[in-house]
């Protein structure tokens, strides 16, 4: 019988400045790599990143692109979950973290509510989440803006 499951393309941001950063990123691919409802279908390099926002360490930053059955909502949840699992304390907004897991695109929806906005609403203007974006598909595109990634990654560099 055909699998009627509908999957969803979706793209997650992955930052951490506290702690072992890059243990942090690899242990956030693994477990998703292990949840149901997810396929973990590529990871970019990792990239380590001057920080946005107050003076704080620099990042470490990648992008996983995923397979998933699950709703955006459930799927925010999930990596609440992860975020929280790697002893993340939420206090000031943009401050440094152990590990940050950002929704970034989720195929082509657009989703715009209190607690979850997609695309995220500043990945435009955000070298760490263009450049590894790029490096695993140029083509992507940004359904409200309209443009490729490489084509936001141009604008970012002029
Ligand atoms: N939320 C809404 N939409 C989304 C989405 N698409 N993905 C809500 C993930 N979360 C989303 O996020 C706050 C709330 O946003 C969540 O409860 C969720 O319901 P948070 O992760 O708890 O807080 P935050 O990360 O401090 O805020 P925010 O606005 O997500 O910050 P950003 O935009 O993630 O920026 N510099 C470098 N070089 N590299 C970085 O990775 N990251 C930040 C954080 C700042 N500077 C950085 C980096
Ligand atoms: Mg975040």
């Amino acid at each position: 019988m055909e699998d009627a499951t509908i999957t969803n393309l979706v793209w997650i941001g992955l930052g951490s400045n506290l702690g072992d950063r890059a243990i942090h990123l690899e242990g956030a691919v693994r477990s998703l790599q292990t949840m149901g409802g997810i396929e973990v279908e590529a990871v970019s390099s990792v990239y380590e990143t001057e920080p946005q926002g107050p003076p704080q360490p620099r990042y470490l930053n990648a992008v996983a692109r995923i397979s998933t059955s699950l709703s955006p909502f459930a799927l925010l949840g999930v990596l609440h979950g992860l975020e929280d699992a790697a002893g993340r304390v939420r206090d000031e907004r943009w401050g440094p973290r152990t590990l940050d897991l950002d929704l970034l695109l989720f195929g082509d929806l657009v989703v715009d509510t209190p607690v979850l906005t997609i695309p995220h609403p500043r990945m435009a203007e955000r070298d760490f989440v263009l450049v590894p974006l790029h490096e695993l598909n140029p083509e992507a595109r940004h359904p409200i803006l309209d443009r490729t990634v490489a084509e936001l990654l141009e604008a970012l560099d002029q």
